[in-house]
This record gives C-alpha cells, structure tokens and sequence, in this order.
C-alpha cells in the first residue's frame, strides 16, 4: 500500500471510531485542521515537479476531500443521534399523576398567618410596615426608650448581650421590636402611623416561653393624639383579629418606662368551654399592653413633646397564635415537625385579607 492509501485507511478507520461530536472533530483536526496529516501533505505540492504534482499532487487532493466529505457524513450522523438519544431521554410520560405543586402541599407557619392578618388589619386602617435589625445597640433597645442608664429594667428584660467591643458598647439581641419605633421617628416626619412586626429575644424557656418569640408592636404620632384613638384603634384591630362584631376591653393602669400613662389590656372572654371565646363571658385575658409615648421618647427622636404626642403598643404574638388557633404547647411552634406544620399552618395562596376573611 502507499502512504497515501495507508494515511486514508488509518483516517476512515479514526472516522468510523469517533464516537461523539467531540471525537470526530478531533479527528478532523488532526487531518485537516492547519497542522493536520492531509494538509501538512498538502504542503508539500509547492515543491513538487510538473509531473508529480499531477499524480501525486492529485491524489492527495483526492484524499483531502474523500476525508472531508467522510468527516462531514460522520458529523451528521452523530449529530442525528445525539439529538434522537436526548428526545428519548426527555420524553414526558404524561400518563404519571400530577405532582402537587408547593403551593398546595407547602404551608404557611401559624405564627406568619397572624402577622399577615395583623398587618392586613393595621394595613386597612392605614398603617404602613416597619422593621429593623434583630441584633440593636443598648441605644435603640433601652437608651432611647427612656429606660435610665444602669437601671434594673435593662436586665428585667433577660437581655441577651454581646461581649462588649474596644470601646465597651454591647449590642444586645433586641427584647422588643421598639427599636422600630425609634428608628422610624428618627427618619420620618409626622404623621406616623406603623406597625412593626418581628422576632424578639429573652433569656427565657418553658413551655410557655421561648427564648426567640415575635411581637407586634404599633405606634401613631401625630398633632393631637389621645388615649381615646388608643383605645378605639385597639378596639377595632380586636373586634377584627378576633372575628366577632363587639368586644369589651379593661385598661388597667401599668407602667412602662417608655410610655405615660401606661396600661395594660384585658378582653372579656369565657373560657368554660375547651376553647376561649371573645366578646361574650366572664373572664378577662391580658392581649397587650400600651400607654402614651413619654415626652422623654419623643425628645430622644427629635420630636417637641408640646407639638406632638402619640400613642403606642405592643402583643405576643406566639400566645395569641396558641389561643386563636387552639395550638396547646409553644414548643412544636419551633419543633419543624412536618406534621404539626401540615396540621396548623395555612395555605399559601389563602392570603388574609379584611374583605375575603382572615382566616377563612
Ligand atoms: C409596649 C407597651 C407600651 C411601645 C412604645 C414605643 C415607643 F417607641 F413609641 F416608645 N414602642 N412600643 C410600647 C408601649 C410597647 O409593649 C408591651
């Protein structure tokens, strides 16, 4: 055999051996890509006499598109078949059942359904959202709130405290979402009217408490605010939350540093049966406490206690989840227990609102 017909053999034989795209163009390159085995041959025609060139010369012509058109047949071919194999591989049995998608099997957490339902409340009376950080200077959390520097409430809260920095400020996790509150007087200008939903943090674990629990707190400043705002503000969101046509509240005098007067807010409930009922009976049950901001909280942001005054409170959340949704212990809120979540939460689509219903 020549050379020629040796190099052609060994080539048709690399071709019908290229198993992938991959394959077949590295064969291609290495016969006639710039420095491949049929061009190098190419080459030599240039020096090539009259004669040879028209033997030889033709030959290695001959070669180059013998093995070029075979290259491209190969190419096609494993083209057709990488395109036939990947429809067999992602064919849709459309006879298998339907997965449910997340929307229907996923749930939304008992305590995230009330912080909806609050906001959607505040929301209709016209309240906008707030947050802020979970982690707070002492500032934001006791400083600003009128809580005096040392004083035994800071550690009546069972703060949890960062190791103090070079200048030996600790940051503390916060123990209220009142930081919010501050934060937002601070950057806006009255009228102000928010509701701060969010995670707080006490040093504090029992059935009943959990060292991370969240709350809602709520604040309106404005020119002339007064506790008869408070209460009616605080007797509709009631009469809402707790889906029933009239409610009877108790203010009984209290005290917070940040707020005077102070109250905290019982509502009338009978709680004979195996579930609390509001707006009928003769028992009370503690759901918030509130008061008007203290002059010294308004100054702290920045605000003329003689032009503005305001009103605030703030509620549990995880009690009020447990007795409106009959949840007995506040241990399985926290627990990722997919049967208790299957169990209480709500559907994700079933987004609460005043006019569809909270919680329908
Ligand atoms: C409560 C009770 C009463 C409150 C006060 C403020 C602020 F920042 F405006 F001073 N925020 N939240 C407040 C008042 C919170 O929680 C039981």
């Amino acid at each position: 055999m020549s050379d020629l017909e040796d190099l052609k053999a060994r080539l048709t034989a690399e071709i019908a051996g290229a198993e992938d795209e991959a394959a077949i163009e590295a064969v291609r390159v290495a016969a006639i890509g710039k420095k491949g085995s049929v061009s190098e041959l190419l080459k030599t025609l240039g020096k090539m006499t009259p004669d040879e060139r028209k033997t030889r010369g033709a030959a290695i012509n001959e070669l180059k598109t013998e093995i070029t058109d075979a290259i491209s047949a190969r190419k096609a071919a494993l083209k057709d078949a990488a395109v036939t194999a990947r429809l067999k591989a992602e064919t849709v049995d459309v006879t298998l059942p339907v997965r449910p998608s997340p929307s229907q099997t996923g749930r939304v957490h008992p305590v995230s359904q009330i912080v909806d339902e609050i906001t959607a409340i505040f929301g209709d009376m016209g309240f906008a959202i707030a947050e802020g950080p979970d982690i707070e200077s002492d500032y934001y959390n006791f400083t600003a709130l009128n809580f005096p520097e040392g004083h035994p409430a800071r550690e009546m809260h069972d703060t949890f405290f960062f190791q103090p920095d070079e200048k030996g400020e600790r940051k503390v996790l916060r123990t209220h979402t009142s930081p919010v509150q501050i934060r937002t007087m601070k950057a806006q200008e009255p009228p102000i009217r928010i509701v701060a939903p969010g995670k707080t943090y006490r040093q504090d674990s029992d059935a009943t408490h959990s060292p991370m629990f969240h709350q809602v707190e709520g604040l309106v400043i404005d020119k002339v605010t007064h506790v008869g705002h408070l209460r009616w503000t605080l007797e509709e969101f009631c009469k809402a939350f707790f889906e029933v046509d009239s409610v009877t509240m108790r203010f009984r005098p209290s005290f917070f540093p940040f707020t005077e007067p102070s109250f905290e807010v019982d509502i009338q409930c009978d709680r004979s049966g195996p579930q609390v009922k509001f707006g009928e009976g003769n028992d009370w049950m503690e759901i918030l406490g509130c008061g008007m901001v203290h002059p010294n909280v308004l100054k702290n942001c920045g605000l003329d206690p003689d032009v503005y005054q305001g009103f605030a409170w703030g509620m549990g959340l995880d009690r009020i989840a447990m007795l409106k949704y009959g949840m007995p212990d506040l241990r399985d809120f926290f627990a990722a227990d997919q049967r208790w979540t299957n169990h209480y939460g709500f559907r994700p689509l079933d987004i609460p609102t005043l006019f569809a219903g909270l919680s329908a």
